[in-house]
């Protein structure tokens, strides 16, 4: 098989890479890595020596494909099905593009922050940086409750890469900062994304690792 995707299932930017593969049933084989396992981290560094994962390799083409974003633009360039996630029209694609940089940067990056701190040792921690992203996440909240009030999927009516990248962000960070009762076009959005058939998989598949979700914040 030509794809393999290293990733791990409860990561939420290689849950934002499988969608899009599960999207269009984009044939690869799934190597889960750990990055805790000092022979998978070393062969991953080797890869892709930042370090971070998903990355995709296609081996037909014997290329290494890092960065959740750039390898959905490469699977819809390279192996396009139905689903399309970034459209042809330029003007569309700017802004498929700002609301999946939106997702990635202003949503999944400070939730990431509120759960790194939750993982590290107590005089490690980052009560300001937490703060931070907590009122970032709560800017982000209001501009998708205003930009989703007419729309169905980030674009409108088509599902597409910022999907993609809103589903696994929200998901986590309505663990970590909830959405509350003030953000029901979020809410309603949130449930579309988990009644899609792609998302609801990923979610399935990593429900057993949720155990090494660190559910609280440190004392
Ligand atoms: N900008 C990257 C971010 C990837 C990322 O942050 N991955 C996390 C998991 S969700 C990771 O690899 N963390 C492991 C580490 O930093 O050691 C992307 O879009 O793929």
């Amino acid at each position: 098989m030509s794809l393999r995707l290293l990733f791990h299932p409860l990561s939420s930017f290689c849950q934002k890479a499988l969608i899009a593969l599960y999207e269009n049933d984009t044939a690869f084989t799934p190597q889960i890595v750990d990055l805790g396992d000092a022979a998978d981290r070393e062969a991953f560094l080797k890869l892709w020596p930042i370090g971070k994962f998903p990355v995709l390799r296609d081996e037909r083409r014997d290329l290494t494909i890092p960065e959740s974003t750039i390898i959905i633009e490469y699977l819809d360039t390279h192996y396009p099905g139905v689903t399309r996630f970034v459209s042809a029209d330029a003007d569309e694609a700017w802004r498929m593009r700002l609301w999946d940089r939106f997702y990635d940067l202003y949503v999944n990056d400070p939730m990431q922050k509120i759960v790194g701190n939750r993982l590290r040792p107590a005089d490690a921690r980052d009560p300001r940086g937490v703060a931070d992203a907590r009122a970032r996440l709560q800017t982000a909240y209001g501009m998708i409750e205003r930009e989703m009030a007419a729309k169905t999927w980030a674009m409108g009516d088509d599902f597409g890469m910022a999907d993609c990248a809103a589903g696994p962000a929200l998901f986590y960070a309505n663990l970590v900062e909830p959405f509350g009762d003030n953000h029901k076009t979020v809410r309603a959005y949130f449930d579309r994304l988990m009644a899609r058939p792609s998302f609801a998989r990923v979610v399935a598949e990593a429900k057993p690792y949720f155990h090494l979700f660190p559910q609280q914040d440190a004392a």
